[in-house]
């Protein structure tokens, strides 16, 4: 019988064979998958097959004469779903969402980016098709073959069985491997490892369409229960810190890609960041000051500055839902006489920041038509640091006050590009050509932001304002491990690394006030609540998920988006809880308490996005619920 099914159909199986083999061979090789055990890789070894057999089941309702083209056509859509997966995840770390593809407007100016992330290698990806091509003529020469693919109806029926249990089992063990898998996970590596990357897409169709139902059936009465967790967050402000940014000006400074590492540390002798390891002595610093960001990067770090609500588990939000309503920094403070402002020297419609803005309430934002750009002050992503900088001036000069303005910096960003002129510092010696290069830009950003300050005291705009530092997100992803182990003198990069990795640099200057380093666990969520008290303005009916950075009694949780999380002790990550102290694997029960609210945090964050739940919001009360 299955001698029979396969006389017919082996140019079938041998299609679905190769492409299965093929995606565990891309598994273990283009991504990196953390296996605890063997039945995990047991589910990652068969998880591409119940999909595959049901996807080349479609061939059996076609024509015969059609057949074989069309397997080929499948064959190279599921190739290519693969391989695109593969160059996303060289530099995301990450799987590729729907969302992400509808993304084209950053496309084109990714540029360079793109290729230094394709391989000529990477027509491997495609081998096994030329293979089988060549195979079937080879047997159509000698008029071996039996293409027709026709099968009784029982053989049919025995295929969807097949495909059917294997679904069945596959799903089974996952769920056993990882409770409400598909109803509580955030992180995108579990889900593929558990019911594999072509399932996933299936599912991440479905969520696009539920995301999309979402808003319409959204009502007011959802707030009540956040608006009774959001209370119950809420912490007073710290008395001496409250109201003294007062009528100041505030300057906020996204450092592209600068993580937390590079801070106080030495190469070859030399400090990495000079000019912010001085700035830090004269200035609040936040040592365990986390990124939350997921797949909108940049934008990601500026939706949560802004709003104080996480962004999206998948997708950017300021492309997914960059009309909402929300009630953003710029458009509260307004109110207070403020005036806001962004200065990016890049197309004004990546990530959709021109359209966004609006909705945040953004006054005027200086894009790339606003600045002079020539190949002389340009590298890799556009114009440089020093220069945009230099240029900015006037640019704020111009602007009425009190203002609030946010700098976005760019020449830290992948591939890490720089002229030998403009590199202070070797570049870093290791198997990773990204870290390698790392090192110099982010000392050139440095350097900038140094020339920065020096302009505003040199203007007189220094004492009036306060100056706020931050890392919009990694610069170094996780393919670069072994590089980073070296670097910091550690044997392996663990999971537990990982998350500590995540860190980024805080720094809020105050004029008159010293400095001092402060280390509560917390993260960019955290900036808007600090940022309004700094100015003094009330926060506690606001809808936000941060804590101000100087209250007492701030609960010591930080979730990044993909659902690890920290507190005072404990990490939390791939469904593993790390002792911080030792950095080694302890008993769940320690990470118990906060599991719930963790995830607690990322869903009422997200059912207010997804329902576009602001709308509701009426200045300090919802609708319906006073
Ligand atoms: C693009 C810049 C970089 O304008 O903000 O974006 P990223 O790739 O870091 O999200
Ligand atoms: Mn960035």
């Amino acid at each position: 019988m299955v001698k029979s099914t396969l006389a017919k159909t082996w140019p079938l199986f041998l299609t679905v064979v190769m492409l299965w083999l093929k995606t565990y061979i891309v598994y273990k090789t283009s991504f990196d998958i953390k296996i605890e055990s063997m039945m995990q890789e047991f589910i990652l070894f068969i998880n591409p097959l119940s999909f595959l057999l049901f996807f080349f089941g479609i061939l059996f309702v076609v024509k015969e004469k059609r057949r074989i083209r069309l397997m080929f056509v499948f064959s190279i859509i599921t190739s290519f779903v693969l391989y695109a997966n593969a160059v996303y995840y060289r530099f995301f770390n990450d799987f590729l969402t729907i969302p992400v593809l509808f993304q084209t407007s950053n496309m084109g100016d990714l540029g360079n980016s793109a290729f230094e992330l394709i391989r000529v290698t990477d027509l491997l990806f495609f081998v096994d098709i030329l293979f089988i091509a060549l195979v079937l003529k080879i047997t159509k020469k000698k008029g071996q073959i039996a293409t027709s693919m026709e099968l009784t109806k029982r053989q049919k029926a025995r295929y969807i069985l097949i495909a059917i249990i294997l679904s069945v089992v596959n799903l089974g063990l996952a769920e056993v491997e990882r409770p409400q898998l598909l109803t509580r996970t955030f992180d995108r590596e579990i889900l593929v490892k558990n019911i594999g990357t072509y399932n996933f897409h299936l599912y991440d169709m479905f969520l696009q369409s539920k995301s999309r139902a979402q808003r319409a059936f959204a009502n007011g009465s959802e707030f009540i229960e956040i608006e009774n967790y959001l209370k119950s967050n809420y912490r007073k402000p710290n008395e001496e810190m409250f109201g003294v940014a007062k009528d100041k000006n505030i300057i906020l400074i996204s450092m592209e890609s600068t993580q937390n590492f590079v801070i106080g540390e030495t190469l070859d002798g030399e400090e990495i960041t000079p000019f912010l390891n001085d700035f830090i002595q004269e200035s609040f610093y936040f040592d365990n000051f986390y990124h939350q960001t997921g797949q909108g990067k940049t934008s990601d770090s500026e939706f949560l500055l802004d709003n104080s609500l996480y962004p999206l588990g998948r997708g950017a939000v300021f492309f997914t839902h960059g009309t909402n309503e929300f009630t953003a920094t710029p458009e509260m403070i307004k109110e207070y006489g403020y005036y806001s402002a962004v200065l990016h020297a890049n197309n004004k419609s990546f990530w959709n920041r021109d359209i966004m803005y609006q909705s945040l309430g953004y006054d005027r934002f200086f894009e790339l038509n606003d600045y002079m750009i020539t190949e002389e002050n340009s590298i890799g992503w556009g114009l440089k640091d020093k220069d945009f900088f230099e240029q900015s001036i006037n640019h704020l000069k111009s602007l009425p006050e009190p203002y609030y303005a946010k700098f976005i910096t760019l020449t830290n960003h992948f591939p890490f590009e720089l002229g030998e002129e403009d590199k202070s510092i070797n570049e870093y010696t290791s198997n990773s050509r990204t870290l390698n290069r790392y090192f110099p830009t982010v000392r050139y950003t440095d350097e900038a932001i140094k020339l920065f300050i020096e302009r505003l005291k040199a203007e007189g705009m220094y004492e009036d304002s306060i100056i706020i530092i931050y890392g919009d997100h990694y610069g170094i992803s996780e393919n670069h491990n072994k590089a980073m182990a070296q670097f910091l003198g550690k044997e392996e990069i663990t999971p537990f690394d990982t998350v500590q990795l995540q860190k980024v640099p805080l720094i809020i200057h105050i004029p008159g006030m010293e400095g001092k380093t402060i280390s509560t666990v917390s993260g960019q969520i955290d900036l808007k609540p600090t940022i309004l008290h700094l100015l003094g303005i009330d926060t506690r009916n606001d809808v936000q998920f941060g804590t101000d950075l100087f209250s007492n009694g701030k609960i010591p949780l930080t979730v990044l988006r993909d659902g690890s999380f920290i507190t005072s002790n404990f990490v939390y990550t791939k469904s593993t809880c790390y002792d911080k102290a030792t950095g080694e694997a302890v008993d769940g029960t320690s990470c118990e308490p906060f599991m719930n609210k963790a995830k607690q945090e990322l869903d009422y964050s997200d059912r207010i996005v997804y329902g576009d739940l602001l709308r509701f919001y009426e200045g300090n009360s919802y609708r319906g619920n006073n």
